[in-house]
């Protein structure tokens, strides 16, 4: 056996190393040990070095021996490290500098954004009258965005969701994929592949191609609701709107039911509550109004009810789309709809 190399000169480096590690408290004494053990100079190259010197039988167990111990002090400097990363990554001179009397570092938590908050507490609203919740694809075929919903091409309502197109053309010549321009798609979706009585709300995001105002953006969060059975009317579609208002506003908001024109509802409505701004007087927010729109609605048409393939004579239904950004502005006192996405932690941070 060789002079140089022997298994109690390994045992003896084992030892050493394994108790100067254990020891070593600073950064700068575990970067020395693994220096000296480990570096290129080290003790352990140079065992392995000396390994030509050892006998050609005795060679192989020594290469593996010393392999060992080489892979253990590599994990016991890690582990060392790992321990207390913040402690030993401090030199001698950062820890004489560190002030213990000094406050902790504040974690900074963050908080829902406002159209989240209110998403929930709409779906909150209707879970008890027995809505279910469910999403759909923001990027939509006009087939379900507009056809399924009466609204052929060329029609002119088509000019009220004026919306981004993607540059995708099909067999047929024809650009077919869209940003959706509200959840009203979700409505034909959900009745194509559900038999009645439905009963859904979806949450989701819109896109349009439009000017901004303070009451106007060009993407927002609408919640479609829809629900179909036999016998539906629309004093069932006045109750759900009531009780919905009065579960987020209170009962002391007025709610306004006005006749309006969507291709997929007859009779179409839309519903105002009064402007919490100028209590009803006119102000720029409400358009000088006093009211401020929150949804369409109105009964499902029956044109939309066989497109889907139910029978209008045997099932009727109501359907309403609401504007999550104009309900968190009557909730909360929000000026100007263009805060929601403008990143400014100020406001996003009184949530
Ligand atoms: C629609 O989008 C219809 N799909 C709603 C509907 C559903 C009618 C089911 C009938 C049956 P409208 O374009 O009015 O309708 O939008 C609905 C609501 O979204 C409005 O009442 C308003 O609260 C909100 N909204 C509309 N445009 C904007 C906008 N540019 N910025 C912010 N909110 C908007």
């Amino acid at each position: 056996m060789s002079e140089v190399l022997n298994i109690e000169k390994i045992g003896q480096i084992t030892d050493n190393a394994i108790s100067e590690i254990s020891k070593s408290v600073s950064k700068d004494e575990i970067s020395n040990l693994r220096v000296k053990y480990l570096g290129r100079k080290g003790i352990i190259p140079a065992l392995l070095r000396s390994i030509r010197d050892v006998d050609v039988v005795d060679r192989k167990i020594f290469g593996q021996e010393l392999n060992v111990l080489k892979n253990n002090l590599e994990e016991l400097f890690e582990e060392k490290i790992n321990q207390n990363k913040e402690d030993l990554y401090l030199s001698d001179k950062e820890k004489s500098l560190q002030d213990i009397s000094l406050p902790g570092r504040k974690k900074n938590v963050g908080t829902l954004h406002p159209t989240s908050r209110v998403v929930r507490e709409i779906c909150d609203a209707f879970l008890p009258m027995g809505f279910q919740v469910v999403e759909g694809p923001e990027i939509e075929l006009d087939k379900y965005n507009f056809e399924l919903l009466n609204i052929p091409k060329d029609h002119p309502s088509r000019d009220m969701f004026d919306t981004f197109w993607v540059d995708w053309k099909n067999d047929q010549g024809e650009y077919p994929l869209l940003m959706r321009t509200h959840t009203s798609p979700m409505q034909a979706r959900v009745m194509e592949t559900t038999e009645p009585p439905v009963r859904v709300l979806v949450p989701g995001k819109v896109f349009r191609y439009e000017a901004t105002d303070a009451s106007h953006e060009w993407h927002f969060f609408q919640v479609e609701g829809l629900a179909v059975d036999r016998g539906i009317t629309f004093a069932d579609l006045k109750g759900t709107v009531y009780e919905f208002a009065r579960t987020i506003f209170g009962s002391d908001r007025k709610i306004r039911f006005r006749c309006d024109y969507f291709p997929f509802v007859e009779p179409g409505v839309d519903v105002s509550i009064d402007c919490f701004i100028c209590e009803g007087n006119g102000c720029r927010v409400c358009g000088k109004t006093g009211w401020i729109e929150i949804m369409g609605a109105g009964m499902v048409h029956p044109k939309v009810l066989s497109s889907v393939g139910y029978d209008p004579e045997i099932y009727s239904g109501f359907a309403f789309g609401m504007g999550v950004e104009r309900i968190a502005m009557l909730k909360y006192g929000i000026e100007d709809i263009r805060l929601f996405y403008s990143n400014d932690l100020r406001f996003l941070k009184q949530f």
